[in-house]
């Protein structure tokens, strides 16, 4: 058995090897730590890549944004300064309100509702990152976004004036809506941000939480399944047009693994990190009655400002997201 695969993988080797000349080695910067899984299933999906290709594309990751900042890596992609990237595209709702999909506060808030929100929108996000010189490879969700806090916070008052860190349109806004201060910081400066009070309290999931260590500043956490943001893996169009027809196969199979694996990986990483932060020593519960109800009339309200914005193509993908309910 073991012969007859390492025979057949060595066979496949040798067959795509000879079709390309020479292995390309490409960069993929990424924002968030080597050990968080959206950047371990994105170093399995390069080692899928370069093993599919016989080594012609060999994909190295460069997680917490070590290569380019977070907010800086759609912008490298998209002038070719680096061949591949992944992407919280949240964060670019500045460019385009379909960006924002996945933020609309309370309107998938399971990963089931998600994966639905997102399949309505999968063929306008593909278009929209064309345009942008974008080729569309995978996207694996964030699990469900809870609220941090450093004390007890039973309302929406509660949170006046707490400087609040955000990480895209949607978080800012949600802070300025409940009298908050939002400063935005990348995830990687997260834990120091936090340490030095620039921001005491923010919005995201049990994950990254965990992976910002975040109990050595803060002490709540508030389940509220907000909703579930997207990390998007595009390549650089032209790098993308340069490569054989195999070979973009090749990528686009090991794509497909990648996004159905991120999602398992996603739903294992909400409760082992939730779990973790109690370990840490925070307090996580749901949130209660009244906060939940504060939220979500700052949630309509954001609901309605991105249906404005979106247009036709925003409100056609809510709908046929809503018919499937
Ligand atoms: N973590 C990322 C985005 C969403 C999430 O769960 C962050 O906080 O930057």
């Amino acid at each position: 058995m073991r012969t007859i695969k390492t025979l057949m993988a060595a066979t496949a080797l040798t067959a795509v090897g000879a079709a390309s000349a020479a292995a390309e080695t490409w960069d993929l910067p990424l924002a968030y730590p080597a050990t968080n899984f959206h950047s371990e299933n994105a170093a399995d999906f390069g080692a899928c890549v370069g093993q599919a290709t016989g080594g012609a594309i060999n994909i190295v990751t460069h997680p917490n944004g070590s290569l380019f900042a977070g907010n800086d890596i759609k912008r490298a992609v998209q002038t070719g300064q680096a061949p591949i990237g992944e992407r919280l595209i949240s964060a670019h709702q500045n460019e385009n309100p379909m960006f924002g999909i996945d933020s609309i506060p309370f309107l998938a808030t399971s990963f089931e509702d998600h994966e639905r929100l997102w399949e309505a929108a999968g063929p306008a996000m593909v278009e929209i990152l064309d345009a942008q010189n974008l080729v569309y490879l995978y996207s694996v969700a964030w699990p469900p976004q809870g609220l941090y806090f450093k004390r007890e916070i039973n309302s929406v008052a509660d949170m006046e004036g707490i400087r609040f860190r955000s990480y895209n349109t949607a978080t800012a806004r949600m802070a300025e809506l409940t009298g908050m201060r939002p400063v935005q910081i990348e995830a990687a400066e997260l834990s120091q941000a936090l340490a030095t009070g620039v921001a005491e309290s923010f919005i995201s999931s049990g994950a990254t939480g965990y992976d910002s260590q975040v109990w050595e500043s803060l002490t709540h956490f508030y389940e509220v399944d907000a909703w579930l943001p997207r990390n998007i893996i595009f390549a650089n169009k032209q790098a993308w047009a340069a490569l054989d027809e195999a070979t973009q196969t090749a990528i686009r199979d090991c794509a497909a693994e990648a996004k159905a694996a991120g999602l398992e990986r996603s739903i294992a990483y909400t409760n082992f990190t939730l779990d973790g932060l109690r370990e840490g020593g925070m307090i996580v519960q749901r949130a209660g009655d009244e906060l939940m109800e504060g939220l979500r009339e700052v949630g309509a309200i954001m609901t309605e400002e991105w249906l404005q914005n979106a247009g036709d193509t925003g409100r056609a993908v809510i709908e046929a997201y809503r018919a499937g309910n």
